[in-house]
């Protein structure tokens, strides 16, 4: 079976591999493949582990993952290549994060009339940094480390209060309450599959929630967390900053985030890593999305167009998905101005071409 091939097979594959396009087809030369193949992580992560899902499904993008925190160091060799293309910076330089003044932060609602912007979106992934991601963890670990994880929701009050659903043993009514919610996860993902993704699914994974349903955290979908902060309408300031509240109440409740000089915060994924902070508004701009000039529009203000249904989707109505495309290379803060200055022009664009 080959989601248990060893490295030599895995490697055959891609190298046999002429029309793959993927960053690890383009990385992984012959050289760094045999420097690196016989390599183990402090977690016992090979570079089989890494590979499997780009080996596998040669249509990948990206086509590796991180096996654990420790990977971006034992394989930085073929790692770090991958993220210079992909996050298209010549070297791998990170700053320390950086949040802004919550009391004086240079946005508020970016659409007070209501008529363009349908909701806005903050996430950011993390990583705890004493544990494997997914093709390295064992069940035990993965259970362990969502205890730690709910004993640090236990930490956040007023707005952020909630509970914790585990997706183990979740009722009916649960589920279906939450699929209508859009916050239910699931295990359909090729790629993530192929990564171990779903390994002993769906232990220790789950969904916390806050009560006003504006707050919302993923426990070991892709990443160990993702938190995530959403409102409809352009509110971006009350959005980041329930998003910061909420990092920082988990990292003064004592969890150690995974992070590396030049990378900022790791994630599974290394298309995800650095802030990790992806800012997005659901935004009407059906005249904006017609013109011609709109890609070259939204590439110049460094800003990513999606349908609402993720990536890869087509628009609905009119309705685009517009997001930060920077990752790397800049601050939490910078990440979101850049999305804010973003949105502010398409927003000033849309009513232009009206
Ligand atoms: C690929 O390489 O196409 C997949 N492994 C997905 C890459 C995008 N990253 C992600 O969704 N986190």
């Amino acid at each position: 079976m080959l989601a248990m091939a060893s490295v030599e097979e895995l490697w055959a594959k891609l190298d046999g591999a002429a029309d793959c396009k993927s960053l690890l087809k383009n990385n992984l030369t012959k050289e760094r493949y045999e420097a690196l193949k016989d390599k183990k992580t402090k977690f016992g992560g090979t570079l089989a582990d890494c590979i499997r899902s780009g080996c596998l499904n040669l249509d990948s993008g990206v086509g590796i993952y991180a096996c654990d925190p420790d990977a971006y160091t034992v394989f930085a060799d073929v790692l770090d290549a991958v993220i210079k293309e992909y996050h298209k910076v010549p070297e791998l330089k990170h700053p320390e994060p950086e949040m802004g003044d919550l009391d004086k932060l240079n946005f508020g609602d970016l659409d007070p009339s209501g008529e363009y912007i349908v909701s806005t979106r903050v996430r950011v992934g993390r990583s705890h940094d004493s544990y494997g991601f997914p093709p390295v963890l064992t069940k035990q670990e993965r259970l362990k480390m969502e205890e730690d994880t709910k004993a640090a929701f236990e930490k956040f009050s007023g707005e952020l209060a909630g509970k914790y659903f585990p997706l183990e043993g979740m009722s009916k009514e649960d589920q279906k309450q939450m699929t209508e919610d859009h916050f239910l996860f699931k295990d359909d993902d090729r790629f993530l599959r192929d990564a171990g993704g779903y390994n002993d699914w769906c232990s220790g994974r789950g969904i916390f929630f806050n009560t006003a349903k504006n707050f919302l955290v993923w426990v070991n979908e892709e990443d160990h967390l993702r938190l995530i902060s959403m409102q409809k309408g352009g509110d971006l300031a009350a959005v980041y900053k329930r998003l910061v509240v909420a990092i920082n109440t988990m990292t003064a409740s004592g969890l150690s985030f995974a992070k590396r000089d030049g990378l900022g915060y790791l994630t599974f994924c290394p298309s995800n890593l650095g802030t990790a902070l992806r800012a997005s508004v659901h935004m009407k701009i059906p005249n904006l999305a017609a013109s011609p000039e709109f890609k070259s529009f939204c590439d110049n203000l460094n800003i990513q167009a999606r349908g609402i249904h993720g990536e890869h989707t087509e628009s609905v109505g009119g309705v685009y998905d517009l997001s930060n495309k920077r990752r790397l290379g800049l601050t939490e803060y910078q990440a979101v101005e850049e999305m804010r200055v973003g949105v502010e022009a398409c927003l000033a664009k849309e009513k232009e071409l009206a």
